[in-house]
């Protein structure tokens, strides 16, 4: 069951282990993966087994009623989907499942992502789905650890060190920058 959504391209990370995965990373059209990669990167950073394939609402409907159908009894947690243009897979994936869906608005080669971001953020009411900025990938990874983290000490533990790394990295700089 699970090898229908096998990972598109094998991941260097751990999350594609053996485990069951915790996140859905899915995406309209291949030509959505370097956006969404960088995604991947961050759910193999803190180790949570993740899947990835591609879904298209418009191209391939059946797949979706099928992939968000399954995806809560398949195991997953949360689902991270990126389109572009009029981007509805995140809205349809959220109204299948009850699970949390993250949507990320791929930029196209029109309307500089505009089109896309306005059709994920702009959900009607009664279906939410959590939209991060334009073609911003890693911060759909963040947050899914994040969502996963609730009650996860580990998890926790672990974003606080990433953000403190952050703040390490800019403190740094300033350093740089006044001496
Ligand atoms: C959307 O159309 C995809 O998410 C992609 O962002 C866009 C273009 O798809 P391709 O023509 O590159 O396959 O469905």
């Amino acid at each position: 069951e699970l090898d229908k959504y096998a990972p598109v391209p094998p991941s260097p990370g751990s999350g594609h282990s053996n485990k069951t995965p915790l996140v859905g990373v899915i995406m309209g059209s291949d030509s959505d993966l370097p956006v969404m990669l960088p995604a991947a990167r961050i759910l193999d950073k803190f180790n949570i087994p993740y899947e990835l394939t591609i879904v298209s609402a418009h191209r391939t409907p059946d797949r979706l009623v099928e992939y968000a159908r399954s995806a809560s009894s398949r195991g997953l947690r949360t689902v991270i989907a990126g389109a572009g243009g009029a981007a509805h897979l995140p809205g349809m994936v959220a109204a299948i499942t009850a699970l949390p869906v993250i949507g990320v608005p791929v930029k196209g080669s029109s309307l500089d992502g505009v089109d896309s971001l306005h059709s994920i953020v702009q959900m009607p009411r009664g279906i939410p789905v959590a939209t991060v900025a334009i073609n911003n990938g890693m911060n759909a990874g963040l947050l899914a650890v994040r969502i996963l983290s609730a009650g996860q000490p580990r998890l926790i533990h672990e974003m606080d060190a990433y953000l403190n790394g952050l703040e390490k990295e800019v403190l740094g700089k300033v350093e740089r920058l006044e001496n």
